[in-house]
């Protein structure tokens, strides 16, 4: 017998949302059924917003934090951290029933400003390397992006091995990055370490010039023994400029896959800037420029995961140029509208999702 309530809260939803109600209902349910999770980063003042909660742990089964767990958030003197942030981020996804994914121990940029001349004066490892035990001892994570944009971004000079400049590579070299996963493996042994990039997903003479410095690059990690579980492709994607070439990102996928490695759909977003004023007509081009990457990615049983950056439109950064914020720009990135409403994108995704073939 269906009670009252049960029917009563049938009816609130079928209200909230008339067009979907008897279809999927959740991202993440749609995600698990074909093998693979869903996930969203956020941010912990999110976590204070009543609107989007419920949201949240309706869509996601996976939660990467935004910025709580760059170093420049955490470690606010050397070897003093405020862990008070991320601690809420990762309370909320165990009481929701949700996993956490690290989001990132070494990256260029996000650290504190006392790094880099300690490290240039020092040049001593326990820098790098203790910040990776200080949060992987700390946070139990089924994933986490140990080194994050390593490479120089398709279009940029480059050095022959394709490393972008940073603090780390002037304090240790190019090892720092082995130097990293091989702390990452000792400090967590059960997490998954993952590479994190991007630039491999549009079509572009750079983009494929990149992808074969990519692969040339985790080439070299894997036959030096670097403990490396999976790639993490961001997925920011442009639905009026660099366009996804199917054709190319199924191949790059597939030497992903001949490489043992998984892949991770880390940061996924579509930008709309070139697009009309006419907002259906650009939310549309978000939607099928997503579709026409998920579609890719999701053919690979390589690909495990796909986290969106951000769920709401509400928690996306206004342009950083000033042309665009003289018009009132408001990117539409994310699947959800600010006042929390579906969009194309979240239809999109929820098809793609569920014409994922599954393999196994
Ligand atoms: O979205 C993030 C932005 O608000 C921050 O200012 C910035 C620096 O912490 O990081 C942004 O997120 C980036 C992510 O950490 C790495 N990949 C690119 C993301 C920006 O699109």
């Amino acid at each position: 017998m269906i009670s009252r309530r049960r029917l009563l809260a049938a009816g609130a939803s079928t209200l909230a949302f008339p067009a979907q109600a008897q279809s999927v209902t959740s991202l993440k349910a749609v995600a698990a059924a074909k093998g693979f999770v869903f996930g969203s980063a956020a941010a912990s003042y999110e976590l204070k917003d009543a609107d989007f909660v419920p949201l949240l742990l309706a869509q996601t089964a996976q939660l990467v934090p935004e910025y709580e767990m760059k170093r420049d958030a955490l470690e606010i003197q050397p070897g003093v951290y405020d862990f008070a942030a991320l601690d809420s981020l990762f309370a909320f996804a165990r009481r929701g029933g949700l996993s956490m994914r690290g989001h990132t121990l070494v990256w260029y940029y996000a650290n504190p400003k006392w790094l880099t001349p300690l490290l240039a004066a020092r040049r001593d490892e326990k820098l790098l390397t203790g910040h990776i035990q200080a949060v992987l001892r700390r946070y139990p994570m089924e994933s986490v992006d140990v080194v994050n944009e390593a490479l120089a971004p398709p279009g940029t000079a480059a050095r022959a091995d394709g490393l972008r400049p940073s603090l780390w590579l002037d304090a240790f070299g190019p090892g720092y990055i082995d130097t990293a996963f091989h702390a990452a493996r000792a400090a967590a042994p059960g997490t998954r370490l993952v590479y994190n990039e991007w630039g491999f997903e549009q079509g572009a003479v750079e983009n494929d010039r990149f992808r074969a410095t990519t692969l040339r690059f985790l080439d070299g990690l894997l036959k030096r023994g670097v403990p490396l579980d999976a790639l993490g492709m961001q997925g920011h994607l442009s639905a009026f400029g660099n366009r996804v070439d199917q054709r190319k990102l199924r191949d790059f996928v597939a030497e992903i896959r001949a490489r043992g490695l998984a892949l991770l759909i880390t940061e996924l977003d579509v930008e709309d800037i070139g697009g009309p004023s006419d907002i259906a007509a650009r939310d549309r081009a978000v939607a099928d420029e997503a579709r026409r990457f998920l579609d890719v990615v999701l053919d690979s049983p390589a690909t495990q995961a796909v986290l969106t950056w951000n769920l709401s439109d509400r928690y996306v950064d206004a342009p950083d140029e000033w042309k665009l914020k003289l018009m009132g720009w408001r990117f539409r990135k994310t699947p959800y509208d600010t006042q929390m409403r579906r969009k194309p994108l979240w239809d999109a995704m929820a098809q793609a999702f569920a014409g994922r073939r599954v393999f196994y």
